[in-house]
């Protein structure tokens, strides 16, 4: 008997990008990222149509058990000594988790409980990243390569950013020729 059978999507693991019809794709730039990078006068000076980071996603449908699947590109450089970074946003369900995959290029996974602790976690090609629920997530390129990372998160999750209007509590630096973390000051 012939077994009938559903072509999936596909994914190369080497760069993360799907194949697929409808894949659903966004460009962060620059000049999306108002007041995200620490050094304002860098990033004026830095054309607002930059691309910093493109997500392309399979569509999944709505409700309650769904997930998503969708790769984040993250280019490598700095905005002054900081390096390229994503937004970053709590789950408006907070409770819900999400699992990132580091496919290729070098960077971190910054974590942040609501109570403001953060931690980094080290993404390369291979590494699992397993997000709780009620944890801020941000992607950051130290690399001199596209970072990818791939997701899996619940349709339901949402994204609230507006909760991290003040930014996380580390940011990451090239100084003196090394990769540097520093806590945040608020005024
Ligand atoms: C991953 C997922 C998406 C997220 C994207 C970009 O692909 O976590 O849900 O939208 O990264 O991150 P951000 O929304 O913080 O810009
Ligand atoms: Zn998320």
């Amino acid at each position: 008997m012939t077994i009938p059978f559903f072509m999936p999507p596909g994914v190369a693991f080497a760069s993360g990008h799907f194949t697929a019809e409808n894949i659903i794709t966004k460009t962060t730039r620059s000049g999306d990222l108002v007041g995200v990078f620490h050094d304002e006068a860098a990033w004026r000076a830095l054309p607002a149509g930059t691309t910093i980071y493109q997500v392309e996603m399979l569509p999944s449908p709505d409700g309650e058990g769904e997930l998503f699947v969708g790769t984040t590109h993250l280019n490598p450089g700095r905005v002054g000594d900081e390096f390229y970074m994503t937004r970053g946003h709590f789950h408006q369900r907070r409770e819900q988790g999400e699992v990132y995959f580091g496919l290729r290029g070098s960077g971190l996974l910054l974590l942040q409980s609501e109570q403001g602790e953060a931690r980094f976690e080290q993404v390369s090609q291979g590494s699992v990243h397993i997000i709780p629920g009620n944890t801020a997530h941000r992607l950051i390129n130290t690399g001199s390569e596209v970072l990818s990372a791939l997701a899996v998160w619940p349709t339901i999750a949402g994204h609230d950013y507006a909760s991290l209007a003040q930014g996380f509590a580390l940011r990451v630096f090239l100084w003196e020729g090394e990769i540097q973390a520093r806590g945040v000051q608020y005024g």
